[in-house]
C-alpha cells in the first residue's frame, strides 16, 4: 500500500468542511488506493464542534483514513502536510465594509502562509477557498518565502463547474461531452466565464447556443450563481464547493484529461497580459503534479475587456492589503 498523504483542512467544522472531509477520507480526492491522514485545523471556539466531526469520521470506518489530527494550533495543523486546503475565513458580518473583510482575512492568511512556510512539506500544494480567495492566496504565498509561489492556488473550480452545468442544461447535453470551458480572473462578480473555445460532443459551442445567449444569460447567471443559491437555501453553497475542492486537488495531483482543461486561480506569469504575480484564474492543464497555462487562445475585444476588468478588481484588492505583502 502507498504511504498516506497528509491533508490539512482549515475551517473543517464549517459548512464546506463538513461536506468535504468525508469525501477525502473515502478516496474521492486522491483515488481508491491512496490512504490519507486528515489534519483538521479550527479556531478554539469551534473545537467542540470539530470533535463531533472527528467522531463521525471514526464512525465511518473508512479503510483509507489512517489518522485524524484535530487542533487549533496552525503549527501542528500544517506539520509535514502535503496538501493544505484553506477554507476557514471570517464571514462578512452586518455593516462590515468589503475593505474591512479583506483586511480581517488578510491577517488570517498571512499567519497561515508563515505557518505553511515553516512546517509543511517542501512540496505542499495549497488551495485557498476562503474569500476573497485570490487575494488571500496572494497573501499566503507572499508570506511563505521558502516555497515556490506556484504552490499556492485559489479556487475558481466551482465557477467552472457551474458554467458546465449551465451549458449542459441549456443544450440538453451530457456534462462529460462539454470540453474547454474557462473561467478567467477573480472568484467574484468580475469573473469571466468564457465559452468561445468550448466544444460540445465535438461540435463548436456556437452551433448549439448563440453568442447573445452567452453574453446576456450565461455569463451573468454563472457570476450570480452563489447569490442565487443563498436566496434559495438561505445558506451559501457548501456541497458544490466541497465537490469543486475535490476536483481541483484531484486534477492538480493526478492530471487533467487529454484534450480538456480546467480553471485554476494561480500566480500569473504575465500570460494574456495579466500583471505578473496576481493570483488570477486561467485555463490550465495538469500533469505529474504540475500545471501549465493553456497558451495561444484567441480573445476578442469583449473578452479582453472582461479579463482587464477582473484584473483591475484584483489590483484594487491588492492595494488594500499591500502592507501585509513582505518585500
Ligand atoms: P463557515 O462559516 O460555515 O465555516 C468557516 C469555518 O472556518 C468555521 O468553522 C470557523 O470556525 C473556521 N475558521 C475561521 N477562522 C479560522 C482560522 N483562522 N483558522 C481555522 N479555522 C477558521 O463557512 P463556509 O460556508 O464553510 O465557507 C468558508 C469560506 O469559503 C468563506 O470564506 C466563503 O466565502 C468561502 N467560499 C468560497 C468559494 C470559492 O469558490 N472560492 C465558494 C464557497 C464559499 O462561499
Amino acid at each position: 500500500m502507498k504511504p498516506a498523504v497528509k491533508v490539512t483542512i482549515t475551517g473543517a467544522a464549517g459548512h464546506i468542511g463538513y461536506a468535504l472531509v468525508f469525501r477525502i477520507a473515502s478516496g474521492a480526492m486522491f483515488g481508491p488506493d491512496q490512504p490519507v491522514i486528515l489534519r483538521l485545523l479550527e479556531i478554539p471556539q469551534s473545537m467542540s464542534s470539530l470533535s463531533g466531526v472527528g467522531m463521525e469520521l471514526e464512525d465511518c470506518a473508512f479503510p483509507l483514513l489512517h489518522d485524524i489530527v484535530m487542533t487549533d494550533n496552525p503549527e501542528i495543523g500544517f506539520r509535514g502536510t502535503d496538501y493544505a486546503i484553506l477554507i476557514g475565513a471570517k464571514p462578512r458580518s452586518k455593516g462590515m465594509e468589503r475593505k474591512d473583510l479583506i483586511t480581517e482575512n488578510a491577517k488570517i492568511f498571512s499567519h497561515q502562509g508563515k505557518a505553511i512556510n515553516d512546517h509543511a512539506s517542501r512540496d505542499v500544494k495549497v488551495l485557498v477557498v476562503g474569500n476573497p480567495a485570490n487575494t488571500n492566496a496572494l497573501i499566503a504565498a507572499s508570506n511563505a518565502p521558502d516555497l515556490n509561489k506556484r504552490q499556492f492556488t485559489a479556487m475558481t473550480r466551482l465557477d467552472h463547474n457551474r458554467a458546465i452545468g449551465q451549458l449542459a442544461g441549456k443544450t440538453n447535453s451530457l456534462v462529460a461531452d462539454i470540453k474547454r470551458v474557462t473561467v478567467w480572473g477573480n472568484h467574484s462578480m468580475t469573473q469571466f466565464p468564457h465559452i468561445d473555445n468550448c466544444e460540445i460532443a465535438g461540435k463548436p459551442v456556437y452551433d448549439l447556443v448563440s453568442q447573445d445567449w452567452a453574453i446576456d444569460h450565461f455569463i451573468p447567471r454563472v457570476q450570480r450563481r452563489g447569490a442565487e443559491i443563498i436566496e434559495a437555501r438561505g445558506l451559501s453553497s457548501a456541497a458544490s464547493a466541497a465537490d469543486a475542492i475535490v476536483d481541483h486537488m484531484h486534477d492538480w495531483a493526478l492530471g487533467t484529461p487529454e484534450g480538456d482543461w480546467v480553471s485554476m486561480a494561480i500566480p500569473s506569469d504575465g500570460s494574456y497580459g495579466i500583471e505578473e504575480g496576481l493570483v488570477y484564474s486561467y485555463p490550465v492543464t495538469c500533469k505529474d503534479g504540475n500545471y501549465e497555462i493553456v497558451q495561444g487562445l484567441d480573445l476578442d475585444e469583449f473578452s479582453v475587456s472582461r479579463l482587464k476588468a477582473s484584473q483591475k478588481e484584483l489590483l484594487e484588492e491588492r492595494a488594500i492589503i499591500q502592507d501585509l505583502l513582505p518585500g
